[in-house]
């Protein structure tokens, strides 16, 4: 479950022992398809106000063929879908029936105001607990339309709340006066998470194992994927069918990218166009990467099983009339590549060698300390210094940031993020990751956090708390 690789050892033990028995691999066996994907349920806001309750409390879990004790809202492992739009005001009241645990509530890549009872994550609601939420949610740009999600912030207690389902989507409805062409098109929503059994890593898209996305040929689909889980960073491909991403984070692209691909954290999520391949099956799998140095990549698994079939739908250039669509609106990313740099700063990312305790700058998270104090207005650049020999992330909350450098790379990114990941270190040198972030929306004043979004490794430590100060 941690990816810190402290239990991966045996994972390794057992791939060395089994090479040392020169039996014959066994052949691959054609990934059992699983049910139809299944929607979540979703709560939309009326007349501008959504209202909601989410009760956090202990509940079995059933994903597949798969069983464990769960942390669930409302008995759900796919709990409902928050469906805003710009202007509106979430009224969320959670309640903590987890017998143990402190809890609340954070709003992830929301431009909201991190103060008082909206996206404070320094509330802590106790055991036996109720706590209200208002979020207001900006009427404007730069509030991203888009999609976003929900998920506890107790400093401590994060990994295994979400681990145990405590998890959520949220949609800013209107990513479509971006993108015209995605009005009145069938969405697909696929949350990935993940659990750990007999020490392997398995992954569900909405709490079902390897599910049935339908899709017919030449049909187009709006496909919106969340990476709602705790700890592992996943590269995904479907074979034999690309998607076209229009937003990142929540965040538009200016056109839409085509993709065979991508790699995808804890946190991070990716709209995109699907159009329905000739009649098949398609895996949708995980593709082993190096994360960890001293662990052997995780052996590919298939998450979903795409099924073409049906007559097809109008037929035409679908692709190139997907690939030829601009955003004629005006985006936040443009002001924020012009914008001068008021400060730089860097966070160095370590551990100890136990892996037991990960710090920013050699502290660990104290909630009592501000790390940084920045000033509204300000854009500023950050450099993230990885010096573990794994993955971490960065995740600021209230605001996202452009990725503008990837180990001395210039990186020519198309969208903001909010979360973004940092490539482990070399065996000679740290891996860097540069971002600017523009701290100019006065809704955002406030304390909030910054963090690696692997959230075992923010628990034990890897956090620090800014303060945006106007
Ligand atoms: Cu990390």
């Amino acid at each position: 479950m941690t990816s810190d690789g402290t239990k991966l050892h045996r994972r390794a033990f057992l791939a060395s022992a089994s090479s040392a028995c020169a039996m014959p691999p066994p052949r691959r066996a054609r990934a059992e398809r699983g049910p139809a994907l299944v929607p979540p349920p979703e709560i939309r806001s009326r007349n501008g106000v959504l209202e909601a309750t989410l009760t956090a409390a202990p509940g079995a879990v059933q994903v597949g063929q798969f069983s464990f004790p769960g942390r669930l809202y409302n008995g759900a492992y796919l709990p409902p879908l928050l469906r805003v739009r710009t202007g509106d005001v979430m009224r969320i009241g959670l309640r903590n029936r987890l017998p143990a645990e402190p809890t609340n509530l954070h709003f992830h890549g929301m431009g909201v105001s991190p103060r008082g009872n909206s996206d404070n994550v320094f509330i802590h609601v106790h055991p036996g607990q109720d706590f209200q939420y208002e979020v207001k949610i900006p009427a404007r740009e730069r509030q991203g339309r888009g999609l976003f999600w929900y998920h506890p912030h107790a400093h401590g207690f994060v990994e295994k709340q979400i681990v145990g389902g405590l998890s959520g989507g949220i949609v800013v409805d209107g990513v479509d006066s971006y993108f015209p062409i995605l009005k009145g098109l069938p969405e697909r929503f696929l949350f990935i998470k993940h659990h750990e059994h007999m020490e392997k890593e398995i992954f569900s898209i909405n709490g079902q194992i390897n599910p049935v996305v339908a899709i017919r040929p030449g049909e187009v689909q709006f496909w919106r994927i969340a990476h709602i889980g705790a700890t592992e960073f996943v590269k995904v491909g479907i074979a034999g069918m690309p998607l076209y991403a229009i937003a990142n984070d929540g965040h538009p692209l200016s056109r839409p990218q085509r993709l065979t691909e991508f790699f995808i954290g804890p946190g991070q999520r990716i709209d995109a166009i699907a159009i329905g391949p000739p009649a098949g099956e398609y895996a949708m799998r995980t593709i082993p990467f190096q994360n960890q140095a001293w662990n052997p990549p995780t052996p590919a698994e298939q998450i979903a099983t795409i099924v073409a079939s049906g007559g097809q739908a109008s037929a035409g250039a679908r692709e190139a009339e997907i690939l030829g669509q601009r955003v004629q609106e005006h985006r936040w990313i443009d002001e924020v590549r012009r914008a001068p740099i008021a400060r730089r700063r860097t966070l160095n990312y370590s551990r100890t060698a136990d892996r037991k305790v990960f710090m920013i700058n050699g502290q660990v998270m104290d909630e009592n300390r501000i790390d940084q104090t920045v000033k509204l207005g300000d854009t500023e650049e950050w450099t993230i210094v990885n010096t573990d020999r794994q993955y971490h992330s960065f995740h600021i909350h209230q605001t996202p940031f452009l990725v503008t450098e990837i180990n001395g790379v210039p990186q020519h990114e198309d969208s903001l993020r909010d979360t973004f990941s940092t490539p482990p270190a070399s065996q000679v040198s740290a891996s860097s990751l540069k971002v600017v972030i523009p701290f100019t929306d006065p809704v955002t004043v406030g304390k909030f956090v910054y963090h690696c979004h692997s959230v075992d490794h923010e628990d034990k430590g890897m956090m620090g708390v800014i303060e945006l100060v106007a």
